[in-house]
């Protein structure tokens, strides 16, 4: 029985105590791509050490449905690392925290509130349209100059998370502003890059410059956090609820006040609530954010894809109105614009990893209780099995044989994540992504300044793949300036 068991492990790689060392030392990739590699000598499914702990790597979609759909409560776990505990307080948040009835209770609650906004006079699409329209004016004024689009786009974003959590919003150039985005990059920078002290949690004892400057920064977004929590505390009204945060404070209220034994295991303590609307705010800000850099540059990569949306946006909503939701069934080319963005570039390629919380399996692997699962969607959406040229941008992949109708052509794609720890920003995403894409088109060509070379396509590994900077010029489309002047 010992030798069945021992030989249903997945295929291990040679363990070396520093092992770990090969996510961020040891290899010119960065880990999705060494991952993505290493399934040539072990397989799709493999495992190896770090540190202390059994990490099991999934490259297939198969085994990936199977953790996060079929046996998804059993996988459901978070590991606790150095990084991840500081910037929430010890797991108090959603996406960091292991499974548990608290981690439920919130997730449950902010899904409540976002969905809140759907309908009323403050909609979603009302702020996002809001907010596009006043960054295609700030477009405007940069035109034809080669400029970095990033702040411009950050705050189009900000202001729409802000505006869901807070009911505030940023001018440009506003200082909180600038701070949140430098503390928000040294966050992306150095957190759950599974980085040595992660794997070896010994090593916080030796100076350690990403750990300083992590702490640092989530000095700054601890101290701006209590600020928009005390100022709703102080404005805080049992009639009206305007927002993520004031939902957060009614039910901590109302489970004080009806003080059961039950209230503790819900954990509505500050640090809860606080590390819960960081969490939806850090991720609204830096996932939308990235997905729009990278459109931006595979666009600018793809004249001719930008000239299709151009087309198809100008027969179906022309120059006299702008861009709706509604008009989402009627712009299938943006879609699959907008899907193969996130195949070819997904925003989380390691996702978050996974722990078992029980003794379990995978395919035919056994798995031990504790194991962590990484399922790398880098491989899922590069595999050449399941797509034609992986590496090609391709929208039309997405489209079937008329171009008229959406189709997805592979099962290998999740860029949201798939079953209990799914993205609860997916359909906010989306709402962004095609509106705010949409609006731009609608008025402007982006293209590379004249003298420059195309953006980098390889992307900085991190807890988001973001792409380096580059510079953009936003023309003025003539059709959408001649129909200003007439209008
Ligand atoms: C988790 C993708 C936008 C909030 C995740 C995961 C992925 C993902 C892959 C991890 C799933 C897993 O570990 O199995 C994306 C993409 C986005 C996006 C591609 C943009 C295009 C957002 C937005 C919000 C958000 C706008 C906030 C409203 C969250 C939260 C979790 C999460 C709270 C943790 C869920 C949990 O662990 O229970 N997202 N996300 N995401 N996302 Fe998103
Ligand atoms: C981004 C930097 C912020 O300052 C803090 C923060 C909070 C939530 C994180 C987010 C960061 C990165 C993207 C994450 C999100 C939770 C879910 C999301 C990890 C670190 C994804 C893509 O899984």
């Amino acid at each position: 029985i010992q030798k069945a068991l021992k030989d249903t492990r997945p295929p291990s790689l040679p363990s070396f105590p520093i092992i770990g060392s090969i996510l961020s030392l040891r290899s010119e990739h960065p880990p999705h791509v060494l991952f993505q590699e290493l399934q040539k000598k072990y397989g799709e499914t493999y495992s190896l050490r770090m540190g202390s702990h059994d990490v099991i790597i999934v490259n297939s979609h198969q085994h990936a449905k199977e953790v996060l759909l079929k046996r998804g409560k059993t996988f459901a776990g978070r590991p606790r690392t150095v990084t991840t505990d500081i910037l929430t307080r010890d797991g108090k948040d959603i996406a960091f925290a292991d499974y548990s009835a608290t981690w439920r209770f919130h997730r449950k609650m902010v899904h409540g509130a976002l969905c809140m906004f759907g309908e009323g006079s403050a909609s979603i699409e009302q702020i996002i349209c809001r907010e596009a329209s006043s960054m295609c004016q700030a477009l405007v004024e940069l035109q034809s100059t080669a400029v970095d689009l990033a702040p411009e786009l950050t705050r189009a974003v900000t202001n729409v998370i802000c505006a869901l959590c807070f009911s505030s919003s940023y001018q440009r150039g506003d200082c909180e502003f600038e701070a949140m985005l430098q503390y928000s990059q040294g966050i992306v920078d150095t957190v759950a890059k599974d980085s040595l002290v992660d794997i070896f949690p010994w090593l916080q004892i030796f100076p350690n410059k990403d750990l300083k400057i992590l702490k640092q920064c989530v000095t700054v977004r601890d101290s701006l956090l209590q600020k928009k929590y005390d100022e709703h505390k102080a404005e805080y009204s049992d009639d009206t609820q305007r927002d993520l945060l004031d939902a957060l404070i009614r039910a901590k209220r109302s489970a004080e006040n009806n003080n059961t034994s039950a209230t503790p295991s819900l954990g509505l303590t500050d640090d809860h609530l606080l590390m819960t609307v960081g969490d939806i705010f850090g991720a609204g800000v830096e996932t939308t954010t990235t997905v729009l850099k990278w459109a931006v540059a595979l666009l600018i990569h793809h004249p001719q894809v930008q000239k299709k949306i151009q087309e198809e946006l100008d027969s179906k909503i022309g120059m006299n109105r702008h861009p709706k939701l509604s008009d989402r069934g009627n712009l299938p080319y943006l879609e699959a614009t907008i899907r193969e963005v996130l195949r070819i570039r997904p925003v989380s390629p390691l996702l978050i990893p996974h722990v078992a919380l029980a003794d379990s399996s995978i395919g035919e692997y056994t798995v031990g209780k504790g194991a962590r699962v990484i399922i790398n969607l880098w491989s899922l959406h590069h595999d050449e099995k399941e797509w034609k040229n992986p590496e090609i941008f391709d929208p039309t992949r997405f489209l079937d044989e008329e171009g008229s109708n959406l189709c997805c052509p592979s099962e290998s794609y999740l860029p949201f994540g798939a079953g209990i720890r799914v993205c609860l920003g997916e359909s906010l995403a989306k709402m962004e992504l095609f509106l705010f894409l949409a609006w731009i088109l609608q008025r402007f060509t982006l293209e590379v300044p004249p003298g420059q070379t195309l953006p980098d396509l390889e992307g900085k590994f991190g807890v988001v793949l973001q792409p380096q900077k580059y510079k953009v010029c936003a023309q003025l489309r003539p059709c959408w300036a001649e129909n200003q002047t007439d209008g």
